[in-house]
């Protein structure tokens, strides 16, 4: 790098005085600093009681829990923009701690998940192998950036003591179901209970005591917020593995790969995640998240209002769920999705009378168009089913169903834009306020009714439209019968009008839909958590006791899942863990003698260890317990201003708006019904860290060339003489423009590094990654290290002086910094902090002449959280004996806070008419606020009012009167 970049090395030179702040001088003091932080504990905090209680005083001060999204350890190490966020919330804790505070900031690892397994089916290392190794290469990488990490709770997600854990958990869960009434958690056996005593209806009829064990396990199995269910799943037989929808494609095939992913029923556990639905959406108002992620948790719970219909078939009926029940009038046909239960049982054997041909598909039965239909979208994934500009295909089933509003007969069709997974899986189909059923319709031949009173112009007449007409301002027509009319009223009014007749006619009800589902959480992979879960001879899912957990991942030959011919929709998955025969089949004694039982071979999802790992942190060696309440109480109970409790601040991407954060929050709660926490939510601060982005160079054939090799000439760019092109993209290896945060500790130093990564920008804007510019930095800590050390000589190069007897001028500047650079770094604006340091920093060199100690004091004081190793230093040279971690953060003396005033003119038509006093960094609004409120200038306008008002703050007003 320095051979491209000579700016970079010129301060470094050899010819620097000998006791210059330099890259070596700076390494010196890093590793030096670093050693005596981890070796005195620096940053360990101490909880209450346990095995990490310590300092009285400290656990007396009032917390603060400051944390990361930990890392999944990659093979590729760190490049400088991962430790963005680290760095931040590191300046932040630093802050806090000096701002008296019992501070808590550490971090582990993500070790579970599909890279390492990857390797491991490449190259036959174990993943524990791989993973360990580069967890090994990011500490030591994360160790040289100076993170204050209390590195006695760290731990990684794979360590057999964290995922037992993880274990208990998911038994707590499955443990539990959802009291309706009560709005929360209970333990499953008080179900039964209520089942056992008559007091709950057995579902089906019978009583608890006359139900098998396998009977009892079903009905239970209705209720647990862990369950297992056939469940329709995306299988690639390609790869071998089920994926989540998020994995798959708008085309129907796996991101990775791009193998065909089939829609096939396969038994699965899930997390009962959609209990929570109302709770997860409602608690989001009490946290201090940015709107941007609230808005997207609350589309991804989309809560709709609505109605459920019942549409009489043939002595039953098919309930549809509408968000517009005010339209029913105007409901011509239904539509299933092509997976709904109850398509087999309405398709009759022979096409009705008038069938008409476009209906049928060209088939000769309806059994038979309903079987090519469904083997049509089992091959669609659910975005491309929905996705709108598509053609609306879709077959009759040869059945009518009544619309109850006006008894007409309404065919019933199966059409793959209704999604199984989403309200009942059924519509009524309303062609002209709808615009997929409108262009179903006009595929189909179907009628269109108008039933909204357009207001665009385009009339009544639905044969001339172009499309479905959809207003919530609209008024309702055509929508009467001899019990109800919604002629003439506002769709708002119609609903209501509407849902009532429902209710009391026993046709409907009102009823809120939540687009959420339940959560998949099997895996058929080896890298993940063992499920706790073993199954008898009948089948029957028991959960092993908590003292046979951690239930360690075997050993096992072969990583690789098995994977089939890519098109074959009818394979089903091998997991990795069922080929060790051993571990599978076993005998144990749960309660009631030996018996042979047969493991669980899926794992958890990787999201599995990141739901709860804050929990951990507070009590991480706790072999009794998942944490202790008193100190999950110290750290993470609800408080002023934390109604839920949680974590005080947590950084990371904003890629994880949704699933990491739903599922910690909804584990949170579960974990809070139960009584074993005290905080209802995981994280009360949220902050989404920017980017930082990298310019990528291409050459004429589009290729990558390494960043590092480009020169600029006159605006452009030159790669070995070939003229490339420059954009702004991700930073990475395979862009080949990955900077690492070691190359740049090896140049410049840590601190130097921290100060250019927070000084980029505000913490949540991306940013160009610029190594040129880091340079910038370092002279600032040269200038400091100036202003404190005689580079000559490397003693003290301060004086003592009396605060009284310092100048006006530096007192200003001082306190103005003192005061700024704490509002800042409370603020997380760690930029302008950075840019008031400097500010002062300048101002005691322009000042020239031996800096006072006072001031020198407080300037590191200042600099400690931004650049800790180089103020640890100085400090010491300062003559103190202990840390600057564990300082006041200086506070600023109001008097010299307030800003000078300038004297600002008012004149009213060129003549001067008032003087006023203002701030010289007075708005222009202000200042014209403040001008025309001014006694003088209301006197001399005497009532007349005014044409104009140039504004040159902060030193002229001029008013033009009418
Ligand atoms: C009649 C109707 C008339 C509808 C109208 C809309 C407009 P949101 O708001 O997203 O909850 N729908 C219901 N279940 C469906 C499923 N399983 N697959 C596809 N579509 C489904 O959407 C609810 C609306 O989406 C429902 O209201 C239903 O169409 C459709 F002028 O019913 B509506």
């Amino acid at each position: 790098m320095s051979e491209t970049n000579p700016a970079a090395t010129a301060p470094v030179s050899a010819d620097a005085a000998p006791h210059r702040y330099t890259a070596a001088m700076a390494a010196e003091i890093e590793a030096r600093w670093q050693d005596f932080w981890d070796a005195e504990g620096t940053y360990a905090a101490p909880n209450p009681k346990g095995d990490l209680a310590g300092d009285p005083e400290l656990v007396a001060r009032p917390k603060k829990f400051i944390m990361d999204m930990f890392p999944y350890p990659s093979g590729a190490g760190l490049h400088v923009g991962h430790p963005l966020g680290y760095i931040a919330t590191d300046v932040f804790a630093r802050f806090q701690r000096m701002t008296g505070h019992n501070v808590l900031h550490t971090l582990g690892f993500d070790a579970f998940g599909l890279p390492a397994e990857q390797y491991a089916v490449q190259t036959g290392t174990h993943p524990r192998v791989s993973t360990e190794a580069n967890m090994e290469n990011m500490r030591s990488q994360l160790r040289r950036l100076g993170l204050g990490h209390d590195k006695r709770r760290s731990f990684a997600t794979i360590d057999p003591e964290y995922y037992k854990w993880t274990q208990w958990i998911f038994l707590q869960i499955f443990d539990s179901w959802y009291d309706d009434e009560a709005k929360k958690a209970r333990p499953i056996a008080e179900l039964v209970a209520q089942f056992e005593a008559g007091e709950r209806a057995v579902p089906g009829g019978r009583t608890w005591s006359a139900l098998t064990e396998a009977e009892r396990a079903d009905v239970l199995g209705e209720y647990r917020l862990a369950y297992a269910s056939d469940a329709p799943v995306n299988w690639c037989p390609g790869l071998g593995t089920v994926l989540a929808n998020e994995e798959v494609t708008a085309d129907g095939r796996s991101e990775r790969g791009n193998f065909p992913v089939f829609k096939s029923k396969l038994r699965q556990w899930n997390m009962r995640i959609t209990a929570y639905a109302d709770r997860l959406l409602d608690d989001l108002d009490q946290l201090d998240w940015p709107e941007a992620i609230k808005l997207q948790q609350r589309n991804w719970i989309g809560r709709s209002e609505g109605a459920r219909v019942d549409f009489p078939i043939d002595g039953e009926r098919i309930t549809v769920f509408t968000t517009r029940p005010d339209t029913l009038f105007g409901a011509t046909y239904m539509v299933l999705a092509p997976e709904h239960p109850l398509v087999e049982k309405f398709t009759p054997d022979a096409w009705p009378e008038g069938t008409r041909d476009a209906w049928t598909g060209g088939h000769a039965t309806p059994a038979e168009a309903v079987a090519a239909y469904r083997a049509q979208a089992a091959s669609k994934s659910d975005v491309e089913r929905q996705a709108e500009a598509k053609d609306k295909t879709g077959v009759f089933i040869g059945a009518y169903a009544t619309n109850p509003v006006n008894g007409e007969r309404v065919p019933v069709f199966i059409a793959d834009y209704v999604l199984m997974g989403y309200g009942t899986g059924a519509i009524m189909a309303v062609p002209a306020g709808d615009q997929r059923d409108f262009e179903f319709a006009r595929a189909f031949e179907l009628p269109i009714r108008c039933i909204v009173e357009p207001t665009d112009g385009r009339g009544t007449d639905t044969s001339t439209w172009e499309d479905a007409f959809a207003s919530y301002d609209a008024k309702i027509m055509n929508s009467a019968n001899d019990a109800v009319s919604l002629d003439g009223l506002p769709v708002v009014e119609a609903k209501e009008r509407i849902t009532e007749w429902l209710e009391r006619t026993g046709a409907g009800e009102g009823t809120v839909n939540f687009r959420l589902r339940d959560w998949l959480f099997s895996r058929q992979r080896y890298w993940g958590e063992p499920f706790p879960i073993v199954y008898d001879e009948d089948g029957v899912a028991h959960p092993l006791p908590a003292s046979m957990l951690p239930l360690e991942l075997p050993e096992v030959e072969d990583y690789s899942p098995r994977t089939f011919d890519p098109d074959d929709a009818d394979t089903r998955p091998e997991t990795p863990l069922s080929r060790n025969a051993d571990w599978v089949n076993v005998t144990l004694d749960l309660g009631d003698g030996p018996k042979k039982y047969r493991r669980e071979t899926n794992t958890m999802p990787n999201w599995a260890g990141s739901c709860w790992y804050e929990l951990r942190y507070l009590d991480p060696h706790n072999s009794e317990r998942l944490v202790d309440p008193e100190i999950e109480q110290y750290w993470m109970g609800p408080r002023e201003g934390l109604p839920h409790g949680g974590v005080d601040l947590y950084v990371g991407g904003a890629e994880h708006a949704v699933l990491h954060l739903l599922y910690a929050r909804f584990w949170s709660k579960v974990l809070f019904d139960l009584g074993h926490v005290s905080s209802a939510e995981p994280f009360h601060k949220l902050f989404n860290q920017g980017m930082i982005q990298a310019y990528v160079y291409r050459d004429s054939r589009g290729i990558a060339v390494p960043a590092a090799e480009v020169e600029e000439r006159d605006g452009a760019y030159y790669h070995q003489g070939e003229k490339v092109s420059r954009l702004l993209g991700k930073m990475g290896k395979s862009l080949k423009n990955a900077v690492t945060p070691d190359e740049i500790c090896a140049e410049y130093g840590a601190d130097t590094l921290r100060l250019y990564e927070m000084a980029m920008g505000p913490l949540d804007v991306s940013r160009p990654w610029d190594t040129r510019a880091v340079v910038g930095q370092f002279r600032l800590l040269q200038r400091l290290w100036r202003n404190v050390v005689d580079e000559n000589t490397g003693e003290l190069s301060v004086v003592d002086v009396a605060e009284a007897d310092i100048d006006a001028d530096t007192l200003r500047a001082l306190h103005k910094a003192v005061d700024g650079v704490r509002q800042d770094l409370e603020g997380m604006r760690f930029n302008t902090a950075i840019a008031k340091v400097t500010e002062l920093n300048n101002h005691l060199t322009k000042a020239g002449g031996p800096v006072p100690r006072s001031v020198a004091e407080r300037l590191v004081l200042l600099v400690a959280p931004l650049a800790p190793h180089v103020a640890e230093e100085l400090w010491r040279k300062l003559g103190h004996e202990t840390s600057v971690v564990h300082e006041d953060f200086p506070v600023a003396d109001p008097a010299y806070v307030v800003d000078e005033t300038v004297t600002c003119v008012v004149q009213i038509k060129g003549k001067v008419k008032a003087r006023l006093e203002v701030a010289p960094s007075i708005s222009d609004d202000d200042l014209e606020k403040a001008a025309l409120a001014d006694e003088k200038v209301v006197a001399a306008l005497g009532g007349a009012g005014i044409r104009k008002v140039i504004v040159r703050a902060p030193k002229l007003v001029n008013i033009v009167p009418a």
